[in-house]
């Protein structure tokens, strides 16, 4: 299409009346939006077919990103902004009276995913196609997503997440692209001479059906694709499905992300959709390297499949099934290649998220793929007998105590493994997977994690990307580093309120937002403090919570300190459905939330607000507003940390620990910029191996603790009795694993001085610029591109730009 604001008009206009034979003055925001994206979907439909057309041509290598989570968020806007027809289509609809972005809130988060797992695979996707690079997502397309949380009396309620129910206008269901997994049953193994034929008995037959969505590259005409597999009864099998129950559980594979693992029947299917994308995605993408006519011998020169954590860590098992059982090669060969083709990300150093599975569930999903399994550690054992201590191999053997541990089948399958900043790899190399390390030290590197400017500013944040374009010009939308030049206006007034201004301007578009879904006031006045990430005690939301209760018996005893500022905190966080210690401590932020915004003492002193259903076109909403970010996890907990990435870039000024990318963000800004307390990664170990922290003495010899943590058990904090019980007993009784009360005096502390700076404005404006200007260092382009280099040995293909 020739692309101008008035062959827009017309186009939508003629795309209405086609598709629901209205006016726009007739049409629903749903029905606009439909017509939208349908426009933006038929135009850039045509670099879709020529980048796969171009990658087969020109014989590339392809990269597969296989995770078990994706979270795109929301597609309207990006798509316009990545055509680059986000202002002409704006200005466009202006004239038709439509406001785009009431139209873009249509649209329903695709939310496959927890947390920055998930988006690190989508800010990759993004960056993959904006790189120009032939790089695609596998995983599943959950009915369901993870899940939808509500708040009922304060407590976390799980409810389907019906993304899918209005349609979803961005996705292709491609039949022809099908292939069949599968499941369970008996195998045993036929000697044909110069092959084992393995042959199955009652297996499940699966039909796997992908969706494919498209990635648009940024202004640069690639457009990548993101595959996602349903799960369906293949026609030849429908007689063997009769009950209501067996179709179900056809279903079930695809319903939700992380079924309940607390049983085993949960802890079954789980394993099973692991195998379920890994499998589907594999023979896809064997089926297709077919056709470059090349020998399986080569295929890890032309094929690269990175395992996102542990989830697709059969993919290991299932490619040497593939090589071996149905290509026949030799054991050896098919070995080499499959450790080509496979590179592993770590994104936890937490034991209980390194996935272990006992064997009998593994023999249960799929019987061949555990012989496979059993084999490799077999050999792996053999080849380093003699050459490591035996309790050196025993620990690093895939198979022990009769469980399967992912982490090791991902690191000795393939031929990179890489954390996501560099205190988490060094934390791998020197510690966690020490071993490893010593065995194949050339296989480590680190991958700093990265986000996507494009979203979290460009799209989330306008009135701030209007300031940089006037003060820096547009260059940073192109190439994020380029926001340095921001630098050079440290002391520039004019430039420091505009800045002050836009982030004005945003708290007044959250308070509204927050009106709208919680009946709260929060005035713009005061500090918003945010803490936005998956529940888990180790990212210490207890500690900000311990705070606000410090600070609202300070108010109502009296004790407030001169240079005190307001503050609203908004907390938004998902806890897994069956980790209840999280749960317990939604409830009780929810009821000290109810506490203080009630009382008629405190006003505008503090409010407390927990925003539901944490997501990404939430976060859009939260982090161009924030003033305060808290990364407050317990050094050496968290991996990397997304989220302190994204609201450095938007301004907000970050309370630290030492701890995963905090380390990288605070030598780009320096002490100056960066609020930092706590216990360090070294003081952390300190107490591990002495054995010497007892969390009690904190409780009984500091006054202050006593006085916060006794408000959770002596009826100041109401109707959480159990929960306060709880959370009192963990960090006193029960040793505080995550060091909560010994960094609360620091916390604290660090905390007064957020509210000194902050009574400064103007040099809180230029701590803010400063975290501007080198918010663009985290880039996920920047960081991709490290890993085409690095890992996957990609290149882009040349620049053909969208019409
Ligand atoms: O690498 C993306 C993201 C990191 O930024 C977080 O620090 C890390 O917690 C998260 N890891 C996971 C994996 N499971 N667990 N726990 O979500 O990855």
């Amino acid at each position: 299409m020739d692309f101008n604001k008035e062959v827009f008009k017309e186009k939508f206009k003629n795309r209405l009346d086609e598709k629901y034979a209205l006016d726009v003055k007739d049409a629903t925001p749903q029905e606009l939006y439909l017509t939208l994206s349908s426009i933006v979907r038929s135009s850039y439909s045509r670099y879709w077919r020529k980048t796969w057309k171009k990658y087969m041509e020109d014989g590339k290598k392809q990269i597969y990103y296989f995770s078990i989570e994706f979270l795109p968020g929301r597609l309207l806007m990006s798509n316009l902004l990545n055509m680059g027809w986000l202002e002409t289509v704006r200005d466009a609809l202006k004239d038709l009276d439509i406001d785009l972005d009431e139209i873009a809130e249509v649209e329903k988060d695709m939310a496959l995913g927890n947390g920055g797992l998930g988006r690190l695979a989508s800010a990759f996707m993004d960056s993959l196609a904006s790189d120009g690079l032939p790089g695609n997502g596998n995983g599943i397309r959950y009915r369901y997503g993870l899940f939808k949380q509500k708040f009922i009396d304060g407590y976390q309620i799980e409810l389907p997440n019906e993304w899918l129910d209005s349609g979803n206008p961005w996705e292709i269901r491609r039949e022809s692209k099908s292939v069949t997994v599968r499941l369970g049953g008996k195998v045993y193994l036929v000697d044909r001479g110069n092959y084992l034929e393995p042959v199955y008995e009652d297996a499940q037959l699966i039909k796997a059906v992908p969706y494919d969505t498209a990635i648009v590259g940024y202004k640069n005409g690639t457009v990548n694709t993101m595959r996602l597999w349903d799960a369906e009864i293949p026609s030849s099998e429908e007689a063997k499905y009769r009950t209501i129950e067996q179709r179900r559980e056809v279903e079930d594979l695809v319903s939700v992300l992380y079924p309940d693992d607390s049983k085993e029947s949960g802890r079954i299917l789980r394993l099973k959709q692991e195998y379920f994308f890994v499998s589907a995605g594999i023979q896809s993408i064997v089926r297709h390297f077919k056709k470059y006519n090349k020998s399986m011998n080569k295929i890890g020169e032309y094929i690269g499949i990175h395992i996102n954590d542990t989830h697709p860590a059969m993919s290991v098992a299932e490619l040497m099934r593939i090589l071996v059982d149905e290509e026949h090669m030799s054991w050896d060969d098919a070995w080499k290649q499959t450790v080509a083709v496979m590179s592993y990300t770590n994104h936890t150093i937490m034991a209980e998220a390194l996935e272990k599975w006992p064997v009998h569930i593994m023999q249960q999903v799929q019987p061949r793929i555990l012989q496979i399994i059993q084999e490799i550690d077999r050999r792996f054992v053999e080849e380093k007998q003699g050459k490591y201590a035996r309790d050196m191999i025993e620990r690093t053997r895939i198979i022990k105590d009769n469980q399967v541990r992912m982490a090791n089948l991902s690191i000795i399958g393939s031929h990179s493994t890489n954390g996501v900043a560099k205190l988490h790899t060094e934390l791998l190399k020197d510690d966690v997977l020490h071993d490893f390390y010593v065995m194949y030290p050339e296989r480590f590197n680190n991958k700093t994690n990265g986000i996507t400017d494009r979203r979290w500013l460009q799209i989330a944040n306008p009135e701030l990307s209007k300031v940089l374009d006037k003060a820096i010009g547009t260059e940073w939308r192109q190439d994020p580093t380029k926001l340095q030049k921001l630098l050079k206006h440290q002391n520039d007034n004019k430039v420091l309120n505009q800045i002050a201004n836009a982030k004005l301007k945003n708290k007044e578009r959250l308070a509204k937002f927050i009106e709208k879904e919680t009946g709260i006031k929060v005035s713009t006045d005061a500090i918003f403090d945010v803490q936005i990430k998956r529940l888990h005690a180790y990212k210490r939301q207890l500690l900000k919570l311990m705070h606000i209760v410090k600070l609202y018996l300070d108010i109502k005893q009296g004790k407030v300190a001169s240079d005190f500022q307001p503050r609203v905190f908004i907390f938004g966080a998902k806890a897994a459905p069956s980790y209840y210690y999280a749960k317990a401590i939604i409830k009780c932020i929810n009821e000290v939330a109810n506490m203080v915004n009630n009382d008629p003492e405190i006003g505008d002193k503090l409010k407390v607000v927990f925003l539901e259903d944490y997501r990404v076109s939430l976060a859009e909403k939260i982090i161009p507003a924030a003033n305060i970010s808290e990364q407050i996890s317990l050094a050496s907990k968290e991996a990397s940390g997304t989220s302190n990435m994204k609201l450095m870039l938007n301004g907000a000024l970050t309370v630290a620990t030492l701890d995963g990318a905090n380390i990288e963000i605070k030598d780009y800004v320096g002490e100056d910029n960066i609020f930092i307390f706590g216990l360090t990664k070294d003081e952390v170990y300190d107490y591990y191996n002495n054995g010497n922290y007892h969390s009690y003495d904190y409780y009984n010899n500091h006054e202050e603790i006593r006085r916060v943590l006794n408000a959770f058990v002596d009826g100041t904090i109401p109707n959480c009795q159990a929960e306060g019980q709880e959370i009192f007993d963990s960090l006193t009784k029960y040793n505080d694993e995550y060091f909560v009360l010994r960094d609360f005096e620091s916390y604290v502390n660090i905390q007064e001085m957020v509210d000194r700076t902050y009574s400064n404005k103007r040099h809180w404006n230029q701590m803010s610029l400063v975290n501007i200007a080198y918010g663009g260092m985290f880039s996920s382009d920047d960081t991709i591109k490290r890993y085409a280099e690095d890992i996957w040995n990609i290149s882009p293909l040349k620049d053909e730009k969208h019409g």
